[in-house]
């Protein structure tokens, strides 16, 4: 009986927020649409019950709960306004349809905490096995803190006109994200406007992004645009350009990273990091606190173009317990005279790293004019050049990223202690993103997925 009145009311509101969103049309696009025109529903959706599939177009104004017993085809690029919270319940699907997005505005939040078994899936509305990278164009995520590249408010537009970001709110909150898939995002509007698979633009550090897999990603898999946010188990797998991107004053952390990116395209780099690329010492300056990642990439691909760690134009940050292993080109590169200031000052450090299997090398400091200045190796501490010994991270279809017994990856001596007296990070005695067992390794309980279309 209870159950009874609970699906009463919960259709009532569905029924009531239906009713605004009608009756709102005439002066504003809809909020949800459940009117499905067959035409629109793509390949996946074909078959299935449509009293089911619902459909999200143009501007979502108030509070809104997708949920599991649904099936939502995003068409075209959905706006969560400001005030209005967009809540999605474990296990809720959302198939997106070609050159969607998801945008959650200034002031707007996203509410998706799924379980570990039972994730939230942000996937292309093509068939199984006919997905491809670039799909749609992913979740972008605009917030009010403060970015180093914004106008006399703080503010700046987003790529492919996805609204402004940016402001004075460093504890800005733009809800929560836990066990969410992103699969085949990454729309590119056009070379230099392109959307990634999670875009992080000016968002603030009361926000929560974990758990979280952005897989075969047209773009970047995830890109900081400023802010303060924290991230923390990312599996970044198979993206197209870089796995890890930020700019624009980013200084939030990270830690539990994995990264795998392939040899079937000309992948780039698995951390792409910048401060401002016109003016290099912009503030505030990017200068993330990154703790255990590991970065995986493939070196048997025909050219050099990929770099483990490209950390350019002004950007500082702290990055330690790091993989990198098995890139085209150097381990890393430091470039520009900026960015060796920084390196210099300790602005931009580098410690208990494990490199292995880079084709060119371990690292390099590249001058503005091009010119190399040398092998920056001998001053980073706690580095080592072996075998990481992980049991099997270069697969393409089942990647383990797990240390095998016996890798230096577990040995103590080799792990740097994280921050003291900051809660984000966790104490662990491994180098990176995984330990060798269930307990500390986040990809386990279903929640992920390694297909490929
Ligand atoms: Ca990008
Ligand atoms: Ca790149
Ligand atoms: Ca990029
Ligand atoms: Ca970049």
């Amino acid at each position: 009986m209870k159950k009874q009145l609970i699906t009463i009311a919960t259709m009532a509101v569905l029924f009531l927020s239906l009713f605004v969103a009608v009756s709102e049309a005439a002066t504003k696009k809809m909020d949800i649409d459940n009117s499905v025109d067959t035409n629109e529903i793509v390949a996946d959706l074909r078959g299935v019950d449509q009293s089911t599939v619902i459909t999200l177009r143009g501007e979502i104004t108030q509070n809104t709960r997708l949920t599991s017993n649904n099936r939502y085809l995003l068409d075209g690029v959905v706006f969560v306004r400001r005030g209005a919270k967009l809540r999605i319940q474990p296990g809720t699907q959302i198939f997106a349809g070609p050159r969607s997005a998801l945008v959650i505005d200034r002031g707007a939040q996203i509410i998706a905490k799924g379980r570990a078994n039972n994730p939230i899936i942000f996937t292309s509305a093509q068939d199984p096995g006919n997905r491809r990278r670039g799909d749609w164009g992913g979740i972008i995520i605009n917030g009010f803190a403060p970015i180093n590249n914004g106008d006399s408010n703080g503010e700046a537009d987003g790529e492919g006109n996805t609204g402004k970001y940016g402001g004075r709110v460093p504890d800005d909150n733009s809800g929560t994200m836990r066990f969410c898939r992103v699969e085949f995002a990454g729309f590119a509007f056009s070379p230099t406007n392109e959307l990634n698979g999670l875009a992080l633009q000016g968002v603030g550090n009361k926000t929560v992004i974990e758990n979280i897999q952005v897989t075969e990603a047209g773009d970047d898999a995830i890109e900081f645009f400023g802010g303060t946010v924290n991230v923390k188990r990312l599996l970044l797998f198979g993206s197209m350009d870089d796995a890890f991107d930020w700019t624009g004053g980013w200084v939030g952390k990270a830690q539990f990273v994995l990264i795998r990116q392939d040899g079937n395209i000309e992948a780039n780099n698995g951390i792409e990091a910048d401060n401002d690329a016109i003016n290099n010492d912009l503030l505030p300056r990017s200068a993330p606190i990154i703790y255990n990642m590991t970065i995986v990439g493939d070196p048997d691909t025909r050219t050099a173009t990929s770099i483990g760690m490209l950390l350019r134009v002004g950007t500082a940050g702290t990055l330690r317990n790091i993989i990198v292993q098995g890139y085209k080109d150097v381990a890393v590169r430091i470039k520009d005279d900026s960015t060796l200031a920084q390196y210099n000052s300790g602005a931009l450090s580098l410690e208990n790293i494990i490199f292995f299997d880079n084709r060119r090398g371990v690292t390099q400091f590249q001058r503005n004019d091009g010119s190399d200045a040398g092998d920056l190796s001998n001053r980073m501490r706690n580095i080592l050049f072996t075998d990481p010994q992980l049991v099997d991270a270069t697969s393409k279809n089942a990647p383990s990223f797990r240390p095998r017994p016996g890798s230096p990856a577990i040995d103590p001596a080799n792990v740097a202690a994280t921050p003291a007296n900051d809660s984000f990070f966790e104490r662990v005695n491994f180098v990176g993103g995984v330990g060798t067992t269930d307990a500390t390794d986040f990809t386990v309980g279903g929640w992920v997925s390694f297909r490929r279309n």
